[in-house]
């Protein structure tokens, strides 16, 4: 159940609200958000003064991307110290006035934790690479002999997410895996001193007052034994899929079980959500049994395409998966690894999470709003991405100079379009940055971007912004719409969702004309095509538009 609470998680004596099950979570991508001190990077001071527009918007926690120590080699996902601020984001002391300022505001803080990886810029693998073969600090990751005669081989044939082998080989001759890019070392999670180091981690962040983790890659941390061959010429296409040797093995759960008791020890009903990009909703459900995680990110969801019939297969699967385990089922349509929802929905289906192209705005932005407000009206946790509030598009047309995402040069440009989600948002009409901040900002916004800042939709009825309000600001007022495991689905035609919660309906048009059909009650609020009309007990339901209904 959703519950708002003055002061949450520490810095008090609250006792455990499940406030988390039915919580709509933003994410902040920290480079992107807010820049405090016009260096053209967002930061901590940033994000500290954008807060109240947060808690105004509606939603109950933040999710911080990381702001930890780090070279960038994949913009903060590969870090040197856990336990220490990147200077480009600020300081410790931010992160504590960041987190004091949240709770006293009545939001939540999760932090980003990157345990499958370090950085090659880690103390502990600088110490490896310098103390050469057969140092004991080198099984804390995986160093391994080459094949072939003179060890020129890889040690098996993975290849990196990111594009390429997942092996690189170091000047004494032996090679280390990482899954992401050569600047991202796996850690050897078969290693004591792993474990006990990232369980101190949490510690350190759970003393800092945050109120859960958000775990990277977090199906990846156990390799199969043995580090076994795959076989297969086309592995990329495999991943999320089939399951792989170095994802999704059950080794992993082991090491969630100790976390959650980590976290038991804490006062204030801190979480763990899981980022794990499993074959189906099923094999997510194991993450978040009883003693593990409590969320797991429902990547299914994200990838289905704008189609009634999918959607209802994917929401059923979801709530009948999480069932079992007595885990809410969550919901995500944007992150900062995938095209923005308003772009990747102005395309054509099957093009998948990564585009290039910037398709039919107008038709991706209408079905972007219908497809928040059904997000929006399902029970469980749902996890808005900054910017989506405002309908932002994808940026499909950055210059391949500017873009930093790893993935992209690993993949010859052919692939890792993940800079055009991470462009930093439009605040103000006008301005350096449009009110980013004062010192310009490091991935160019497009022209126009200012007719789509917080600035210009304030107060517009028929804003982006004002419908998120207006959708996080009812879903308040009835908690029952982020609780309970089921939808009651009614009756509708083909390509019309149609479903009841307790004193509210939603239906759902996913087709391009409109639709007429009996009229379920009392309009709340319309997303998508604002000509809705009701006459004699009947709505025409417009092309790709969902109504949120009181009954
Ligand atoms: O992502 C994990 C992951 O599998 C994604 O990399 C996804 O497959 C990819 O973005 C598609 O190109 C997490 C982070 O969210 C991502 O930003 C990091 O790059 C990655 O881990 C490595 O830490």
């Amino acid at each position: 159940m959703t519950q708002h609470l003055a002061a949450p998680a520490a810095h008090t004596t609250e006792t455990r609200t499940d406030w988390w099950r039915g919580a709509v979570i933003y994410q902040v991508y920290p480079r992107s958000f807010a820049d405090g001190n016009g260096d053209g990077m967002g930061d901590l001071a940033g994000i500290r003064g954008r807060l109240p527009y947060l808690r105004d918007l509606g939603v109950d926690a933040v999710w911080l991307s990381p702001f930890y120590a780090s070279p960038q080699a994949d913009a903060g996902y590969d870090v040197a110290d856990y336990r220490a601020i990147d200077p480009m984001f600020g300081t410790l002391l931010d992160a504590d006035a960041v987190i004091r300022d949240a709770h006293e505001l009545g939001l939540r803080i999760i932090v980003d934790l990157v345990p499958n990886h370090s950085s090659d810029q880690h103390d502990w693998f600088r110490r490896a690479l310098a103390e050469g073969p057969g140092s004991p600090l080198r099984e804390r990751y995986h160093f391994h002999p080459g094949k072939g005669a003179d060890g020129e081989l890889p040690p098996n044939d993975w290849e990196s997410i990111f594009g390429g082998p997942a092996w690189t080989r170091v000047p004494d001759g032996d090679w280390y895996l990482h899954l992401f890019a050569p600047e991202q070392p796996d850690f050897n999670w078969e290693h004591p001193a792993v474990r006990d180091e990232f369980r101190s981690i949490l510690r350190f962040w759970l003393d800092m007052g945050v109120d859960g983790f958000r775990v990277d890659v977090a199906h990846g941390l156990v390799k199969a034994a043995g580090l076994p061959d795959i076989g297969s010429a086309d592995q990329l296409k495999l991943l999320g899929n089939d399951v792989m040797p170095f994802f999704d093995q059950d080794g992993v759960h082991a090491i969630y079980r100790s976390w959650r008791q980590v976290l038991q020890e804490y006062a204030g009903d801190r979480i763990l959500v899981a980022e794990a990009w499993t074959p189906t909703v099923e094999r997510s459900a194991y993450y978040v049994r009883p003693d593990e995680m409590h969320q797991a990110f429902n990547f299914q969801y994200l990838g289905t395409s704008w189609d009634a019939a999918g959607l209802r297969a994917v929401i059923d699967a979801s709530l009948a998966a999480m069932r079992p385990v007595d885990a809410p089922a969550t919901w995500v349509l944007s992150n900062h690894d995938v095209t923005r929802h308003a772009t990747r929905l102005a395309n054509p289906p099957g093009l998948g999470t990564q585009l290039r192209t910037a398709g039919d705005r107008a038709l991706g932005l209408r079905r972007a709003r219908a497809a928040t407000l059904l997000m929006l009206a399902l029970p469980g946790s749902a996890y808005l991405y900054q910017g989506e509030e405002l309908g932002l598009p994808d940026v499909t047309d950055l210059p391949d100079a500017v873009r930093q995402d790893p993935s992209f040069h690993r993949a010859d440009g052919q692939d890792g379009f993940r800079d055009g989600c991470r462009v930093p948002i439009p605040w103000t009409t006008e301005g350096s940055s449009y009110g980013f901040g004062t010192g310009g900002s490091w991935l160019p916004q497009p022209t126009g971007w200012g007719e789509l800042s917080v600035q210009a939709q304030t107060g517009d009825p028929g804003s982006t912004l004002e419908l998120y309000r207006s959708a996080l600001a009812l879903r308040r007022a009835r908690p029952g719409l982020g609780a309970g495991r089921a939808v009651e689905w009614l009756d509708a035609p083909e390509g019309v969702l149609a479903f009841a919660r307790e004193g509210f309906v939603c239906t759902v048009n996913t087709t391009a004309a409109a639709v007429r059909l009996p009229a379920p009650g009392r309009v709340l609020l319309v997303g998508g095509d604002d000509g809705v009309e009701t006459a004699e007990g009947t709505v025409t339901l417009p092309a790709d538009t969902t109504v949120w209904w009181a009954v």
